[in-house]
């Protein structure tokens, strides 16, 4: 059994992570749950007991052979490495390490066979919640007919910006409705209640945003070829759970719909729900709490003459898929591996 330490255990994700822990039956012997003093002393629930959050610090990490992080870059950057030095191996959910050539970043369904050995640092990331989705519905494709070129607009849930930000479309939403005209914008620069954002993180010179920048590089280096071209527009939308995407993709050979849907069909963990006649398309609230990556509106690109592009509607939930579920998929495939052994003899 194993010691799994989850720093961000009161937020969005560190809940989810708990959660995903517990259904999966994660060979866990002893849980630790770390924050910042605001949150020390909560008392959260895991296989039926009660655990303390702890303030993190570097005793904390002694033992620990698993440690899955989620309380932002900074954090990660201060304690990934305290982590490593005391010999755990640390599932990273920040973009903090993402694009260093000596941190895998995985998914496990498209590059998970890389894991065979502890890595460098000690670190692994788990890519962005938006490109997670994506890759896991462009790689079967990409296998087949060589991707070139992707144009994506992303419709983002609140969700992804953590428990204050679900709090602020809740409020907002509720005196819009009553009326009341003192909207507190905190979380987001602009009203999201009834509204669409097209500003996910900061802005940089280029004009994209660093969201948009981290679906550019982040799916490269999955994909493993430098020679994709990705643009891409994130837009925040007042959607609690369940990140949408609209997927224009461009490929080396000419694609066939038919074998397209085949495809994606046999992909682990992907499921294509395309029947319009039937009004059946994936939909955010039918993803939340679910697994898999729903893709539908499958359909050639008709502004391509020759048959290379292809247009889908790319739905997953953000905090399973796109966070905690592929943390804890990576930490199944360290076990399974052996890069992982536990430290501990405690069963
Ligand atoms: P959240 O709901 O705001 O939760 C933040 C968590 O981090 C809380 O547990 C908080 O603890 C903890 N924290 C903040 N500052 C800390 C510090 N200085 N020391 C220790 N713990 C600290 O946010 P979230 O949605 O869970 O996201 C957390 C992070 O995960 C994000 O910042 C992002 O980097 C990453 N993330 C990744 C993905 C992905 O796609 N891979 C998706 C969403 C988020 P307190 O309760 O004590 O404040
Ligand atoms: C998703 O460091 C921070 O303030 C966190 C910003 C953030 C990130 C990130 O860049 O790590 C919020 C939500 C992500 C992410 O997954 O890239």
């Amino acid at each position: 059994m194993y010691t799994v330490a989850i720093l961000g255990a009161s937020g969005a994700v560190g809940q989810e992570l708990i959660k995903v822990l517990e259904e999966r039956d994660f060979p866990v012997g002893e849980l630790r749950l770390l924050a910042s003093p605001r949150s020390a002393g909560r008392k959260i629930p895991f296989r039926g007991q009660e655990i303390t959050v702890q303030v993190v610090c570097p005793e904390a990490f002694e033992g620990v052979d698993i440690g899955l992080f989620s309380a932002g870059g900074s954090v990660s950057a201060e304690w990934a490495p305290v982590a490593a030095k005391a010999g755990a191996i640390v599932v990273d959910n920040t973009s903090q390490f993402r694009m260093d050539e000596d941190v895998p970043l995985i998914v496990p369904e498209v590059n998970g066979d890389v894991l065979h050995e502890r890595p460098p640092r000690g670190i692994i990331a788990n890519p962005n919640c938006s490109t997670i989705q994506m890759v896991h519905a462009l790689d079967p494709l990409h296998r087949r007919y060589g991707l070139k070129r992707v144009v994506v607009a992303t419709y983002q849930s609140v969700s992804g910006k953590g428990t204050k930000a679900m709090t602020e479309l809740t409020e907002q939403s509720r005196k819009l409705l009553a009326g009341e005209k003192d909207i507190v914008c905190e979380e987001f620069p602009h009203q999201i209640a009834f509204n669409m954002l097209p500003h996910i993180d900061k802005f940089t010179d280029s004009g994209y945003t660093k969201e948009e920048l981290k679906m550019v590089n982040e799916t490269k280096k999955i994909l493993r070829s430098d020679s994709i071209r990705v643009s891409a527009t994130c837009v925040r939308v007042p959607v609690y759970r369940g990140h949408s995407e609209a997927v224009n993709a461009e490929f080396e050979k000419p694609v066939d719909i038919g074998e397209v849907k085949r495809l994606l069909s046999q992909t682990p963990n992907v499921v294509v729900q395309d029947d319009p006649e039937n009004n059946v398309y994936p939909l955010a609230t039918e993803a939340d709490g679910r697994d898999e990556t729903f893709v539908g509106r499958i359909r050639k690109d008709i502004s391509n003459p020759d048959g290379t592009g292809l247009d889908m509607w790319v739905v997953s939930d953000n905090l399973r898929k796109g966070a905690a579920l592929n943390a804890v998929q990576v930490a199944e495939v360290l076990v399974k591996n052996k890069v992982v052994t536990p430290r501990s003899a405690k069963t």
